[in-house]
């Protein structure tokens, strides 16, 4: 129950319910820190992890996120076409300070600043989905739906 959460897994419950979404987090005591992992902890396939994966534009600095099946790899050329500049993979630090979470626990919306977002089309085929909700132990679900809605993300071919 959210009164139990961890403060990072709480700070993400509130803002979802802030904003409209009533998805439940759930703490697990295995570590869901990789895809493998979250599947694993909550007995779905790989394929339904939606994983939050952090970019840098070489250019401006932005930060891009990828919101990608945990059954794929992104092609950082297509992301790169996509935002219109070369785009490299985030370090920790970097991903840390822009969505306000540690990687392994990054949720897929609410971070410390608005953060243009590409969905993988791949995701769109599962009826439920699974996202990290803060920490590496902290996961909720959603529908695809959910989160178009959530991240006002771009849906695209990405792997
Ligand atoms: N909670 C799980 C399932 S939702 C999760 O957050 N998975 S994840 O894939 O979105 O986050 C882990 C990802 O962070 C890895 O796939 C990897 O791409 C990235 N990552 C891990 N360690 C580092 C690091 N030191 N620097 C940059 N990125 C990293």
């Amino acid at each position: 129950m959210s009164h139990e959460l961890r403060p990072s897994a709480r700070k993400f419950q509130t803002a979802l319910i802030a904003r409209g979404f009533q998805c439940e987090v759930v703490e697990l005591p295995d570590a869901t820190r990789t895809a493998p992992q979250a599947a694993q902890a909550i007995g779905c396939a790989v394929a339904q992890i939606a994983k939050s994966l952090v970019f840098k534009g070489r250019r401006t600095d932005k930060a891009i996120l990828v919101i990608a099946s945990g059954a794929n790899r992104v092609d950082e050329a297509k992301l790169g076409e996509l935002v219109a500049e070369p785009v490299e993979k985030a370090n920790a630090h970097f991903a840390r300070e822009r969505t306000g979470f540690v990687i392994g626990g990054i949720p897929p919306t609410c971070h410390t600043e608005s953060i243009a977002t590409f969905i993988d089309e791949d995701l769109l085929q599962h009826a439920e989905i699974w996202a990290a909700a803060g920490t590496p132990h902290a996961l909720f679900k959603l529908t695809p739906s959910h989160l178009r809605k959530m991240t006002g993300g771009q849906v695209a071919a990405i792997k």
